[in-house]
């Protein structure tokens, strides 16, 4: 095995170059085997080997740095920098994560997972590099998807005209999870269709300058061709920016991408070598279904079948037939999604009101703002977004949504811990930042049937409304709990006295259990699924201060800004005789690692909360 030569970084470079090819391929069947066990993304890495590989053969780690942007093709980086045996634990608890990170090698030279970061990154390394009077190489390597996103075009930006070497690798592989979508990729397909023609453009030079009228004549076409520049030299936009353009070139010719690299470096500025690779490349099922692969749950190899049949509806599913009833029934609901619309349920929407779907590619700030144009303008957008790409949102939502009061529905997946993503994925940070934005409404329903009946209620409502559910299974417990859904108030579920739970969203079924072992240890205990997070049912608590001894909140989301703290702080602004104890997320970032384990280590799990709720209690 050529594999076995490689054990630590650099070792690359014992490979004889013929034997690049064998190598490729069992990084491949390596790559292939072990995903297959624990899921990860698959098609973005097979697509990326040999541009992985000419990388390492090319540059000198860990002194030159690479910014892989996203991060989720970097598998075959971490084979190279000594992390085999880590791919036994990828995404799992306490193991490799599915991203760079700086803490697992020096090799990672950025921590990457939200989109189109790396030009930004990477442009800060060169400017720290030359202000040191350093010399080492800079690379980042951005995919034409995460090229859809705003922050890639600062930097680009901010990276023309400069005089110093910073190369930037664009992984084209036309797609991003889905198609790839707007003018750039459009342009960027454009140059492979005349990359064919200028093949033959430099056809016929060759043939000029073995002439009898040789190089003058060359001289000449070449000063014409100059005045054609727009129409047939490829990269053009780049090169009018000031960035040198560098391709189309094949990504996976090792060789020929060693050559390439070498020449961006040489030169005194910044450069884009565009490189054409396939997503997939080398398994036929992640080839012909890239979207599947993008992020693959463990498959069997030979069919590319998930191991594991999804047993019952995910909240994504639940969104996603419930966004059909509404656009049937309101013609002024649109939908958004920031290039995700498999993953966030939009995808039948696109199917049947294609002119009411809009894909924006990975430009959630984008996306909002166009969003509250599209309210201004008498329609009522859907946007459906991760918790955590939200994030990237912030201002849009106050500045654009917020301040005009405008009737647009947040639809926010992944709400929560959402696992072997980790730290960069976790959707623990939405309940604070949405709740202290004046006219914001934060909605969490217990189970599958209420986030229907939230979305519906979200229609009807004019002004910004979020509603945030969680990755995986839809709850499909506590279905004859159905009370009509009104602003601001929570719903009773269970009412005794002595310990009230007051749960948000998915923290219901928790505290369903939670009442249960408390019950059996002869302590009453009332459940109320809080349904909104802002404004909180403020009601209620002042009700149950009166007849419990205390109350407990419970929610998936950080500690600061969360919605126990907004229970604390009204019960003690208006002095309820009650003790007020919070489940939260610690104020920390959680790493990747299974949920239910994740929820043991954080304690959030209903062993931990009755025990923290019994050890208050004699405490009390
Ligand atoms: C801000 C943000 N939004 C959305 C995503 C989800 N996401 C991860 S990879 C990806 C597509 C990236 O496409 P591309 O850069 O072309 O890389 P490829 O997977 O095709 O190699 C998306 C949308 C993200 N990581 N960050």
């Amino acid at each position: 095995m050529l594999l076995d030569q490689i054990q630590q970084t650099n070792d690359i470079k014992k490979i004889q170059p013929k034997d690049y090819p064998a190598l490729a391929e069992e990084i491949r069947q390596f790559l292939i085997e072990k995903i297959s066990v624990t899921g990860g993304h698959l098609g973005s890495n097979l697509g990326a080997v040999e541009l992985t590989m000419a990388l390492h053969l090319a540059l000198n780690l860990p002194e030159d740095k690479i910014v892989w942007d996203v991060g989720h093709q970097a598998y075959t980086h971490k084979l190279l920098t000594g992390r085999r045996e880590g791919f036994e634990t990828l995404r799992k608890y306490g193991g490799m994560s599915g991203f760079p990170k700086r803490k697992e090698s020096d090799c990672d030279s950025f921590d990457t997972g939200h989109s189109s970061t790396s030009i930004s990154a990477g442009l800060g390394l060169v400017r720290a590099r030359d202000l040191q009077g350093k010399d080492n190489t800079v690379v980042a390597v951005i995919g034409d998807g995460s090229l859809t996103g705003g922050m890639a075009y600062e930097a680009l930006n901010n990276a023309a005209r400069m005089e110093s070497n910073f190369i930037i690798i664009l992984n084209d592989n036309n797609m991003s999870i889905s198609e790839n979508v707007g003018g750039v990729s459009k342009y960027l397909n454009n140059i492979r269709t005349s990359n064919r023609y200028l093949g033959i453009k430099d056809g016929i030079y060759d043939a000029i300058r073995n002439t009898r009228f040789g190089e003058p004549v060359v001289n000449g076409v070449r000063r014409v061709k100059n005045s054609l520049k727009q129409l047939v030299i490829p990269g053009m936009w780049f090169e009018d920016l000031g960035i040198t353009y560098l391709g189309p070139v094949d990504g996976h010719d090792v060789e020929g991408l060693v050559t390439a690299i070498k020449e961006a470096g040489r030169r005194k500025n910044c450069v884009l070598l565009h490189v054409m690779t396939q997503k997939g490349q080398g398994y036929a099922p992640a080839e012909k279904h890239p979207a599947r692969f993008h992020g693959a749950e463990p498959f069997v190899i030979e069919t590319g079948l998930p191991k594991k049949k999804k047993a019952k509806a995910n909240y994504t599913d639940v969104f996603s037939t419930v966004m059909l009833k509404l656009a049937a029934r309101h013609p002024e609901v649109v939908a958004i999604t920031a290039a995700m619309p498999d993953g966030t349920g939009l995808k039948r929407f696109r199917s049947i009101y294609p002119e009411r779907f809009f894909d924006v590619g990975i430009a959630e700030e984008h996306a909002v703002t166009f969003a509250a144009g599209l309210a201004v303008g008498g329609l009522h957008p859907v946007v459906a977004i991760y918790s955590s790409f939200l994030q990237r949102a912030y201002d849009q939502i106050i500045h654009d949504v917020c301040l005009q009061n405008l009737p647009v529905i947040f639809a926010i997946d992944r709400a929560g811990l959402v696992g072997s993503d980790g730290e960069t994925h976790q959707g623990i940070f939405d309940l604070s930042f949405l709740s202290s934005i004046p006219n914001m409404h934060v909605m969490a329903p217990k189970n599958k049937w209420e986030l229907s009946d939230m979305m519906k209620f979200a229609v009807r409502f004019q002004g910004p409304i979020a509603i945030r559910y969680p990755r995986g299974e839809a709850y499909d417990g506590l279905q004859e709990m159905r009370a009509p859904i009104e602003m601001g108030k929570s719903e009773m579920l269970f009412e005794e006295s002595g310990v009230a739970l007051l749960a948000v969203g998915s923290m219901v079924k928790t505290a369903e259990t939670v009442r249960e072992m408390l019950k059996a240890e002869g302590i009453s205990c009332t459940l109320v699924n809080a349904r909104f997070v802002k404004p909180i049912d403020t009601e209620v608590v002042d009700r149950l201060a009166q007849n419990h001894q205390m109350l407990v909140t419970l929610e998936e989301n950080v500690a600061s800004g969360g919605y126990g703290e907004k229970v604390r702080a009204y019960a003690d602004e208006n002095d309820l005789p009650v003790k007020v104890v919070s489940i939260t997320i610690p104020d920390e970032y959680v790493e990747h690692g299974n949920v239910d384990l994740l929820k043991k280590e954080i304690l959030i799990d209903e062993d931990s909360i009755f025990e923290k709720i019994k050890k208050e209690l004699t405490e009390e």
